[in-house]
């Protein structure tokens, strides 16, 4: 009796458990699903995401080439000098005096000729060249040099003397000044000097011709003398910078 009483208690507790599995696996609206569909519903969406990602990356190649390729094929690295017999050694040509009686003479920086200016009381002189050619269409900077040797009775504290060199820049509209560089009496005297100037936005003369005037005014007393040498016009683009 006793064996037949465990065994149908051990009947009981199977179908139990039995039942209790069956009802865990069902869902909530009833419904049965499989752990396999289950699995396969979650796994849908992530797909979807991927499309969606890939369209961005095509815009990605067209900006680069176009970097890349313009900096290459617009490099510009050269200089050219503009004034024509800078340094006074083959005659007067294309140099032309227009106020006043300047002489060539044989004091020079470089070569064995340069110009004399002053030496006088009272005396106005200017020397002029129009450059041959126009500012190049590639200049992105530019500068004047001149070299002079100055000697001066006149006092050194005072600028009653002076020498200027010019550079204007011509249109129909009229001439505009670029730029003047001035030599004083006060300055230093009996050596020679060398002054280099930088031509302010040089991009903006591109295709203007342009004229260098050379222009000494002494007052009535204590003159001053100048000799001038190497009168230089340079432009550049690149790493060429005059
Ligand atoms: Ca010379
Ligand atoms: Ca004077």
């Amino acid at each position: 009796m006793l064996l037949r009483q465990i065994a149908a208690t051990v009947l009981v507790l199977i179908l139990l458990g039995l039942s209790a599995l069956t009802l865990a696996a069902q869902s909530p609206g009833g419904t049965y699903l499989p752990a396999v569909m289950r699995e396969g519903r979650v796994q849908t969406p992530t797909p979807q995401l991927t499309p969606t990602a890939a369209p961005t990356n095509t815009g990605l190649p067209t900006s680069t080439p176009t970097a890349t390729a313009s900096p290459s094929p617009t490099r510009c690295n050269t200089s050219v000098q503009m004034v024509q017999n800078p340094s006074f050694e083959t005659d007067w040509e294309p140099w032309a005096t227009t106020d006043g009686e300047v002489f060539r003479v044989t004091c020079s920086m470089d070569g064995l000729y340069g110009l004399g200016f002053g030496g006088d009381n009272g005396e106005f002189e200017r020397v002029t060249q129009e450059l041959s050619a126009s500012v190049p269409e590639w200049a992105e900077t530019g500068a004047v040099y001149f070299s002079w040797l100055m000697a001066s009775e006149d006092v050194t504290t005072y600028p009653y003397d002076g020498f200027s060199l010019q550079l204007w820049g011509k249109s129909q509209e009229g001439d505009t000044n670029v730029l003047h560089s001035e030599v004083y009496n006060t300055d230093n005297r009996a050596a020679w000097y060398t002054t280099r100037l930088a031509i302010p936005s040089a991009p903006a003369l591109r295709g203007r011709p342009l004229r260098l005037a050379l222009v000494a005014a002494t007052d009535d007393s204590y003159p001053t003398w100048w000799c001038i040498d190497n009168v230089r016009v340079v432009f550049a683009c690149g790493d060429q910078v005059p």
